[in-house]
């Protein structure tokens, strides 16, 4: 829909993110960007993960030369509860959070992993970054047997937002995907967002939602079945994920994850950033009561957003953005459009806006009374 030229020629080629916008040329040679071997010259930064939906400290605007960003991640395998009838999954994670956390680089950076599977785990993981170029996106390099540990380095060449998950091999990839290892990384470009014209964009928040199909086997009465360990739960989630049918579909590992309590906080004029990533399966947000102002639906941030949507496409296997500014008070709900998946099946988040109410935007004019 919206062609390269057409960028083209809205935009300067020299207002394009790149990987060097905001670097000197000294900077770059102190960085050896050309030289992915002059390690030793890169500063260092740790990156402390959180838990989704929120997103570790970052710069919108990258400050100096690439880096390298070093992150650890635990893969923890453990019984998770999914919904409010206690609905129980053996949960494969990245850090204990479906889904992982999310990563924030920019451009030109380079992301160092350590993965550590623990000896308590019983299964071989690994992790496939699409943001990554080479060896099955990493997989290769880091399969990792319980009591194993690995470290992984890959330069962020492409601007957007990415999946990640685990990858280690045959009929294991979807198991281990759709019983909760995936997650999400966000490249930034050097100099930040831009609108389609160009122009700087600014988040004043940024939420995380990794949504997320569980296939739960059902005995004979239609009760969900429990199970010791994933092993234990193989064949019949297996069996269960052929139908291609999830039992839940979720946002943030369970049901109710991000309403009521839970909600997601905004302020009216504040824009925020919503980062949504489907590891497996293809989903469709939309904001009640409000719009995608800006959406990098396919998640590239190379290319010009799109604007004004009322829903959009998350691709099965990709991540994207949608910036919004609020305008209004009240509560929202960001769900997957598919209703029935939302609202019997979990795929639905709150957003709890506080601010002043604008009777200009919509009021009641009548309230509703009897039929004369
Ligand atoms: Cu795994």
């Amino acid at each position: 829909m919206l062609g390269g030229a057409m960028f083209a020629s809205a935009v300067p080629l020299g207002a394009r993110p790149g990987p060097a916008v905001q670097s000197t040329p000294q900077q770059l040679a102190k960085a050896g960007a050309d030289d992915p071997m002059n390690m030793d010259l890169l500063d260092r930064v740790r990156q402390e993960l959180v838990p989704p939906p929120f997103v570790p400290a970052h710069d919108q605007v990258a400050s100096g030369a690439p880096k390298v960003v070093q992150v650890r991640m635990v893969i923890e395998e453990k019984a998770m509860v999914i919904d409010d009838d206690g609905t129980e999954v053996q949960a494969m994670t990245f850090n204990g959070s479906v889904p992982g956390p999310l990563v924030v680089v920019h451009q030109g950076d380079y992301v160092e992993l350590t993965l550590e599977n623990p000896a308590g785990n019983s299964l071989e993981h690994n992790i496939d970054f699409h943001a990554s170029t080479g060896a099955l996106g990493g997989g290769a390099l880091t399969h990792v047997q319980p009591g194993e540990t690995v470290v992984l380095r890959f330069r962020a060449t492409k601007a957007g937002v990415f999946v990640y998950h685990c990858a280690p091999g045959g009929i294991m990839v979807p198991w281990h995907v759709v019983s909760g290892m995936n997650g999400a990384l966000m490249v930034l470009p050097r100099d930040g967002l831009k609108d389609r014209l160009g122009n700087p964009v600014r988040y004043d928040r940024a939420y995380y939602i990794g949504e997320q199909d569980f296939y739960v086997a059902q005995d004979d009465s239609g009760n969900f079945k429990r199970y010791q360990d994933p092993l234990d739960s193989f064949e019949d989630t297996l069996e269960r994920m052929k139908t291609l049918t999830p039992s839940h579909v979720v946002f943030n590992g369970r049901v109710g994850a991000l309403t009521g309590d839970h909600a997601l906080k905004a302020k009216v004029g504040e824009t925020v950033l919503f980062i949504h990533a489907q590891a497996n399966r293809d989903t469709r947000p939309h904001l009640i009561g409000g719009h995608g102002d800006l959406v990098w639906e396919t998640g590239s941030f190379d290319d010009p957003p799109a604007t004004n949507l009322e829903t959009w496409l998350i691709r099965g296997g990709s991540a994207g953005a949608a910036l919004y500014t609020f305008r209004q008070p009240g509560l929202y709900a960001y769900l997957n459009h598919n209703l029935i998946e939302a609202f019997a099946l979990g795929a639905v988040a709150h957003v709890q806006v506080e601010g002043e109410w604008n009777n200009d935007l919509m009021m009641q004019v009548v309230a509703p009374t009897d039929i004369v």
